[in-house]
């Protein structure tokens, strides 16, 4: 019966085949192959959808969700540090205004959301790991009308994530200004963190067959606004300089904790607009996010960045901000 149960785990063209050969008598043979799935092809992954936990095989959003129809829905992507989730309130606090932003009712009060992230890291037996929690507009019809959407579906993702290869943490990275621009704040917000991620991608894109791993983005006016899916910083003359908000650069959480670091070393940090010449002329430039960290930049579109190294500012930051994650957050644990 135990070894039976294992094959919940195997595919299920694979469970049928077992299906009938239990009954023929190869018990034994059979259980070897799918114990063998279970373990190799096969992650116990728990996924959170709307207050239950599914395996990852199992845990599905509609066709005519809108999430999915119309990118219509937001999410933040948030990290888990030695047992402890790195900023889950300032992470659900952003939620909630690109939800308001988008005139979305979140079916789950601020501190329930909190509660289903850790419990979906306890039940994935994460410490160090990437958490994706989206809110779709929900299931509706073949038309644009969110009204008609029943009710907006939770989601929440623990696994892992390594975006940039580790020897470019070490090394810096090479990155261009690519063609596409920020979306401007009077037609899709780059504040919010919409599902629509169609601009980043377009940029992704085009960084990626430049050569690149990640994009400069401009905004219409020509500044520098972030990157795809980072904020980008440059030092010059002991003071640091990142875009402002309005810019089009999204409220990082990381930027957020990178500017209070350097305030507390006592870096002055200010937000003015930005061009590529900027950029160009910095002492030293690295970019932000949950998912990158913090990590050095060293040429932009050809032009070497400072000493074409990763720069000591940038390096003595990357240090508190491993030490900071590692002693701060919700305790997934106890
Ligand atoms: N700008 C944009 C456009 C982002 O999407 C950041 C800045 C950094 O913000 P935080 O709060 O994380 O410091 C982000 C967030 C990816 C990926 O796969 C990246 C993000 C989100 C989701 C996926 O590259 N970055």
């Amino acid at each position: 019966m135990q070894l039976r149960k294992l094959l919940d785990y195997a595919p299920a063209p694979f469970q049928r085949f077992c299906d009938s050969t239990f009954q023929h008598g190869h018990v034994y043979r059979c259980a070897c192959q799918a114990i063998s799935v279970a373990s190799h092809s096969f992650s116990r992954m728990k996924i959170y959808v709307d207050g239950k936990y599914y395996d990852q095989q199992n845990a599905k959003v509609s066709v005519f969700d809108h999430g999915l129809l119309y990118g219509d829905g937001i999410f933040e992507g948030i990290r888990a540090y030695n047992g402890r989730v790195f900023k889950l309130k300032e992470h659900i606090d952003r939620l909630f205004y690109s939800a308001k932003a988008i005139l979305l009712n979140i079916p789950m009060p601020h501190g329930d959301i909190m509660r289903a992230v850790i419990e979906t890291c306890r039940r994935n037996k994460i410490h160090d790991g990437y958490i994706r929690l989206l809110v779709t507009r929900g299931v509706g019809s073949l038309g644009l009308n969110p009204y008609k959407c029943k009710r907006p579906s939770v989601i929440v993702i623990a696994d892992k994530i390594q975006l940039y290869p580790p020897e470019y943490y070490e090394r810096g990275l090479d990155i261009i200004t690519v063609p596409t621009t920020r979306n401007l704040h009077s037609a899709l917000n780059p504040a919010i963190k919409s599902l629509n991620y169609l601009n980043n991608v377009l940029a992704k894109i085009e960084a990626i067959n430049g050569g690149c791993e990640e994009a400069i983005m401009l905004n219409s006016e020509g500044y520098v606004s972030e990157c795809t899916g980072d904020n980008i910083f440059i030092v010059k003359g002991g003071q640091m300089f990142t875009p402002p908000l309005s810019a089009g650069a999204l409220y990082g959480i990381t930027r957020s904790v990178v500017m209070e670091m350097a305030r507390e070393a006592s870096i002055n940090v200010s937000e003015p607009n930005l061009t590529r010449y900027d950029l160009f002329n910095a002492d030293e430039c690295f970019l932000t996010g949950t998912g990158a960290e913090l990590i050095p930049v060293v040429k932009i579109d050809g032009r070497v960045v400072g000493t074409g190294k990763p720069g000591s500012a940038t390096k003595s930051l990357v240090k508190r901000y491993h030490a900071l994650t590692q002693v701060s957050g919700e305790p997934i644990y106890g």
